[in-house]
């Protein structure tokens, strides 16, 4: 059995080389040259803990090989990437074209009996649309039976559900949801993952695998939003939330989750939209946690701005360009080098516009600033002390051995509860 892998990105190219690991001939694809030409050296073009390892030994046994067209082969794994698109004043909606072009370069390779199985999270709906996808574009076919059992392919959705940065455990150790389109495809999906997963696999129908992922990344958020409002109450309250919520959280059934500056990555800042833009009437929390979350940086902004004006009020000889800021952490999360859609990234940058004095960057996971940043200095916690604004963004292990005392000397916002615990 040959397994083909669509889209060598965060999840694909975990996936593959898991499956890779356990001597099972793997086709890895991706438009990306550069990408498979990193792979086919046994190198990795993105930082997991464990990966490199796991691709260079899939690679040198000759299990995984990577290409920029798809082959031939038995299984074919979607995991490419799902964004959403916004037109002017419109809803924000789910943009599928990287399934419909995956869809349509399988098609090509596509025998009967094969099996297809889409892993990107998508809309609800979005399995049966690349079903419909494959058939259009078959070259072999001239009238497809797409749906039923008497199909000549299988088509199933069983979405990806790895934290970043745990991606190689949890890809094993994770229940599965498995959604196929009948009942023997999702036999034919769950034998696939059998082959490395030690988890449970569950079947379900497409559509309820597809809002699976959906709910889970929603129900994270609504309920990050609700430490996000808290926060922000509390602030006007004067009350210090991260203790609140330690307490609150003394009671059996209530587990509240931490404040930050806002939510980022490519997920769960997403994945809810898909539901609101199906359900726009009925996803009132839904959404309304969207905006709280999305509003957390500039109501940041808005405390750095507040903390200035405080500070030139207090020290009347100096002016703006005399203050310098400390920013600890731009990573979307704790103790990883992703910045995608993050929360701190957008804050600084936001400061870098505004301020006219020095902003110093504390990033120990990344070497150099991005060039939105190129006015502000990327430094270390040590030569970052003695700023006059001290704004912690991110939960970075090492940030938590930082002395504590700074939060009696400095300005001090404190985003993720590390100095005013
Ligand atoms: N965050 C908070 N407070 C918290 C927890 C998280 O502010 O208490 C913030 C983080 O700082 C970050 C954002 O939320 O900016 C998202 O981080 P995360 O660790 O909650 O999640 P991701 O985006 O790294 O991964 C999520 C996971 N989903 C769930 O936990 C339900 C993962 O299992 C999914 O596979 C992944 O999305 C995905 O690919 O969909």
């Amino acid at each position: 059995n040959t397994i083909s892998v669509i889209g060598l990105g965060y999840i694909g190219l975990p996936t593959a080389a898991v499956i890779a690991s356990r001597r099972k001939r793997v086709i890895g694809v991706d438009i990306n040259r550069q990408a498979v030409e990193t792979i086919n050296r046994g190198e990795i073009h993105i930082v997991e803990p464990e990966l490199d390892m796991l691709v260079h030994a899939a690679v040198k046994e000759g299990y995984l090989h990577a290409t920029t067209q798809p082959e031939p082969a038995d299984v074919f794994l979607v995991a490419v990437p799902t964004p959403f698109k916004q037109e002017e004043g419109k809803e924000k909606i789910p943009d599928l074209r990287y399934i419909r072009a995956a869809s349509e370069a399988i098609a090509q390779v596509l025998k009967p009996g094969d099996l297809v199985i889409l892993e990107s999270t998508s809309p609800v709906g979005a399995t049966e649309q690349m079903a419909a996808w494959l058939a259009e574009a078959r070259p072999d076919l001239t009238f497809p039976q797409t749906h039923g059992e008497e199909s000549d392919i299988r088509v199933a959705h069983c979405p990806e559900r790895v934290l970043p940065g745990h991606v190689v455990r949890e890809l094993v150790e994770n229940d599965r949801v498995i959604g196929g389109m009948t009942a023997k495809c999702s036999n034919a999906a769950t034998a696939l993952y059998e082959i490395f997963v030690e988890g449970e696999c569950i079947t379900t129908t497409a559509r309820t695998a597809e809002m699976a992922k959906l709910t889970e990344n929603s129900f994270r958020d609504v309920n990050i939003a609700f430490a996000n409002e808290l926060s922000i109450i509390c602030d006007k309250l004067d009350i210090n939330v991260w203790e609140l919520i330690r307490l609150a959280n003394r009671h059996p059934r209530v587990k509240i989750l931490q404040p930050g500056p806002g939510v980022g990555g490519h997920c769960i800042a997403v994945d809810p939209w898909f539901i609101v833009s199906e359900t726009p009437e009925e996803a009132r929390l839904i959404r309304t946690a969207r905006e709280v979350n999305d509003s957390k940086p500039m109501w940041v902004v808005g405390k750095v701005k507040q903390a200035v004006a405080d500070y030139l009020q207090e020290n009347p000889e100096k002016s703006a360009k005399d203050v310098t800021i400390a920013c600890y952490g731009i990573t979307f999360k704790a103790d990883i080098d992703d910045l995608r859609e993050s929360p701190a990234l957008a804050i600084v940058e936001q400061l870098c516009d505004w301020h006219s004095g020095t902003i110093q960057v504390i990033e120990p996971n990344i070497d150099n600033l991005p060039e939105s940043l190129n006015e502000a200095q990327l430094t270390t916690s040590e030569n970052a002390k003695c700023s006059d604004i001290q704004l912690m963004l991110v939960d970075h292990r090492g940030f938590k051995k930082m002395d504590k005392q700074l939060a009696d000397q400095k300005k001090v916002l404190d985003m993720r509860g590390i100095w005013l615990v």
